[in-house]
């Protein structure tokens, strides 16, 4: 079982940017209007001996501030 990394953190604030960077990819869909990524995304990153699972997450949120929820 690998390490986990997840990224958390308030709505907006790059989460999904980092972990395109971090795992150079395309991958997580970011957007300047919060609340865009709804599910957690998650990917294998190998750096020099370090194997470890990236998680990109939809962050903080209050339910009720979020349409259709
Ligand atoms: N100025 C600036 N904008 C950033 C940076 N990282 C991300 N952004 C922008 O902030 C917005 C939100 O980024 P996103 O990755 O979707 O944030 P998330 O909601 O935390 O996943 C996008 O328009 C990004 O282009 C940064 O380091 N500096
Ligand atoms: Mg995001």
């Amino acid at each position: 079982m690998l390490p986990i990394i997840t990224i958390i953190g308030r709505p907006n604030v790059g989460k999904s940017t980092l972990f395109n960077i971090i795992t150079n990819s395309k991958k997580a869909i970011f957007y300047n209007i919060p609340n865009v990524t709804r599910d957690i995304n998650y990917e294998i990153v190998k750096y020099k001996n370090f194997e470890f699972i990236i998680a990109d997450t939809a962050g903080f949120k209050k339910k009720k501030k979020i349409k259709n929820f």
